[in-house]
């Protein structure tokens, strides 16, 4: 709860905060806003993260100092994990013998941590800081404003998404007035690709397939295509808003090729259809419209299994032969 984090920042002063692997904007966002949170109370605290801040997010206030760690070796006073399901999630042995605290926002995470607080009518864990900082009466700086904002625009895809209420907005105007700007901030994540990530964009997208309905759709990002592209991990990172906004389109999986027979793959939908439940049949999880699995397989082993079985749960036939 609430109070107990509130209880546990007053009564001590060394603190680390970690999100999950290949953290994205709403974990390095929510992670940079609470590290400049406690300081702003004269506490020491510092951002362990086992992945690399990604380009995108490398101008927030902060990202420079994310300490890349394989673990934990170092104690703290108490470790918030922000946005992980379980201790696993992090990718950081050693977390286990820390006191821990879980922030989250998704309603199917675990309460793994000494401390959970898990809201789930909060768009992003950024709404969630922005509580914290109102309920410990700290003044929000336009660092912590920026960070906080990013967090948000990230976690509702720019306020597209079903999770952007009238409470998200009010928020983001009230961090605007603190000092956010949304132009620099939307510049930074959105508007400064290499051009690598678009070449691998075209690439990919000349192989989108879609069944015979339009309804569902997918590609297969591989190696060569990486190569061709001279793309690194993160430039495949957004490829699936491209088939999502294609209007017949409800449902779309996006295969990567990690290393060969090993493809990581993301599904997103738009309304009705639980990708979340169709992650966890292939071993991975998420929420309802975004989630992710990893399969061993070939190509079109991997993308029948994944396809017709998502084409299934919409009530279609199957669309990989
Ligand atoms: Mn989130």
């Amino acid at each position: 709860m609430l109070s107990d984090v509130i209880e546990l920042i007053e009564s001590n002063r060394n603190f680390a905060i970690t999100s999950h692997v290949r953290p994205d904007g709403d974990g390095i966002g929510s992670s940079l806003a609470l590290k400049l949170v406690l300081q702003s109370m004269g506490k020491d605290a510092v951002v362990v993260m086992r992945d690399p801040i990604p380009r995108a997010y490398s101008r927030l206030t902060g990202a420079g100092q994310v300490v890349v760690l394989p673990r934990f070796d170092q104690r703290f006073d108490a470790v918030f994990i922000i946005e992980c399901s379980d201790m696993d999630r992090p990718g950081l042995p050693g977390l286990a013998e820390q006191l821990t605290v879980n922030i989250d926002h998704h309603s199917t995470t675990g309460l793994f941590a000494y401390i959970n607080w898990i809201d789930s009518t909060a768009a992003a864990v950024g709404e969630m800081i922005y509580n914290l900082c109102k309920a410990l009466g700290v003044q929000i700086s336009p660092e912590i404003a920026e960070n906080i904002y990013a967090a948000l625009l990230t976690d509702t895809g720019s306020f597209h998404f079903s999770n952007t209420t009238e409470r998200t907005l009010k928020v983001a105007s009230e961090l605007v007035r603190l000092g956010a700007r949304p132009a620099k901030i939307s510049r930074s994540i959105y508007y400064d690709n290499p051009f690598s990530k678009i070449k691998l964009v075209g690439l990919a997208l000349s192989q989108l397939q879609h069944d015979s309905t339009g309804r569902v759709a997918w590609l297969t990002v591989t190696r060569e295509m990486m190569k061709e592209a001279g793309a690194s991990e993160e430039d495949v990172d957004g490829i699936v808003s491209y088939p999502l906004s294609v209007g017949a389109v409800e449902a779309v999986a996006i295969f990567k090729e990690v290393k060969p027979g090993t493809y990581r793959t993301s599904l997103r939908s738009k309304d009705s259809i639980n990708v979340a439940k169709l992650a966890e049949q292939f071993g991975g999880g998420g929420h309802r419209n975004a989630s992710g699995c990893t399969l061993r397989g070939e190509k079109t082993e991997v993308e029948r299994d994944v396809v017709n079985r998502l084409c299934a749960a919409m009530g279609l036939s199957p669309a990989v032969p």
